[in-house]
């Protein structure tokens, strides 16, 4: 994006000064983000929101608007910094904290911009793991007492498992980009896991599984580190919390961060789950919730991990088979290389479930 375009887009939101540089910023797969500068010295974080993902994106907004000033007021109360602390929306001439560009349909939104801040695509330092579970704990937690009922469900059955099983199968037999001969080996293998899509779904359906509002995309990347301190700054990426499950959170962050190499690494040999990690990550989480957990989610940790990668990689493969339409690629065969990967990821978690028994077991109380 230019900064011409970017002036333009700028104009519609109320900030200090006049924009003189615009960056891409960031690894994200579904928006697209730049960082701003004015002439006053303002830093601001500007995103293209993406509608084929998000088809209500004044609803979207919404939710995100409550949701950090809910943990802003929390953060201000205790004599935090709630700038650097929280996400905070800028607002826009329309009132709704979005900008929509009737000409070709275009969704913007602008953030401050945290400066001095970085986030981290792989656990590069020894308690950065740690760090991030504490966060991703500690936002569960500040939201306990949210009122989930005003939620939007931005992605409705965003992490129905069963649902994503269905959908997948639905690509299969459509075919629609006449792929599905090509990947029957991915295909099958995908099929000999189905057995594990009901456990977290059912369990929230009969209430054996409290429902809570999650993040629902707990990626390391998605935490924004204090760059001098290696601290935990503020969780990001705000557009699917909704309810969901404690399990989501924590099996999603796990499948991103404790994968010994980046979720799209082509070269099987480098994917597995390291324990070492899986275990810095448990310490973190269970010291961030503070016992706000229950008998059964403790109990269902390790298979939530299976769970999200196994979720991940029959999205990564439903979107191949649609043509590539959900998710950004950088190539074109960029979803099959992630869904070889997740796969992989799938399989060796399920040979180390028990072993990640006994590390959860460790730091229960
Ligand atoms: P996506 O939904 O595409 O993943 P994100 O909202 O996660 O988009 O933003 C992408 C990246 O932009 C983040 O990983 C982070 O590096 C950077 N980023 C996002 N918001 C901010 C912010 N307020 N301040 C500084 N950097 C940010
Ligand atoms: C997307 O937006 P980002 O890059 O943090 C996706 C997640 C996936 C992830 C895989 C709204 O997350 O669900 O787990 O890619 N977000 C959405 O990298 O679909
Ligand atoms: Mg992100």
């Amino acid at each position: 994006m230019e900064l011409l375009e970017a002036r333009q887009v700028l104009k519609h939101f109320e900030i200090s000064g006049e924009p003189i540089a615009c960056n891409p910023c960031g690894d994200g797969n579904i928006n697209h983000t730049y960082w701003i500068k004015t002439d006053d010295g303002s830093e601001y974080l500007l995103q293209k929101v993406n509608t084929y993902v998000f088809k209500k994106p004044y609803e979207l907004m919404e939710n995100i608007h409550n949701v950090t000033n809910f943990l802003a007021q929390k953060i201000d109360a205790k004599g935090g910094d709630y700038e650097r602390g929280t996400l905070n929306t800028v607002q826009s001439d329309n009132g709704k904290y979005c900008y929509h560009n009737h000409d070709n349909h275009e969704f913007w939104r602008v953030y401050l911009f945290i400066v001095g801040s970085v986030a981290h695509n792989s656990a590069s330092r020894p308690g950065i793991l740690f760090e991030a579970a504490r966060a991703f704990g500690k936002f569960q937690r500040q939201l306990e007492d949210y009122p989930a009922e005003t939620l939007h469900e931005t992605i409705p059955n965003f992490h129905h498992t069963v649902k994503r099983y269905e959908a997948f199968e639905e690509a299969v037999a459509k075919d629609v980009a006449g792929r599905v001969s090509s990947v029957q080996a991915e295909i099958e293998a995908l099929r000999s896991f189905a057995f594990y899509t009901s456990l977290i779904v059912d369990g929230l359906a009969d209430g054996t599984i409290p429902t809570r509002v999650t993040h629902n995309d707990t990626k390391l990347n998605n935490i924004l580190f204090d760059e001098k301190t290696d601290k935990s700054l503020c969780v990001i990426d705000l557009d699917t919390v909704m309810p969901g499950s404690l399990l989501y959170d924590f099996g999603d962050a796990i499948r991103f961060a404790a994968n010994n190499t980046i979720e799209d690494d082509p070269d099987l040999s480098r994917v597995w789950l390291r324990l070492d990690l899986y275990e810095e990550y448990v310490s973190g989480f269970l010291a961030g919730i503070k016992g706000a957990i229950t008998e059964k989610e403790l109990a269902l940790l390790p298979e939530s991990a299976l769970i999200m990668t196994y979720e991940l990689a029959l999205r990564f493969m439903t979107d191949y088979l649609d043509g590539d339409k959900y998710f950004k690629l950088l190539y074109p065969e960029h979803n099959l290389v992630r869904t070889r990967n997740q796969l992989r990821l799938t399989e060796d978690i399920e040979s180390k479930l028990e072993e990640m028994r006994a590390i959860t077991a460790k730091y229960e109380k």
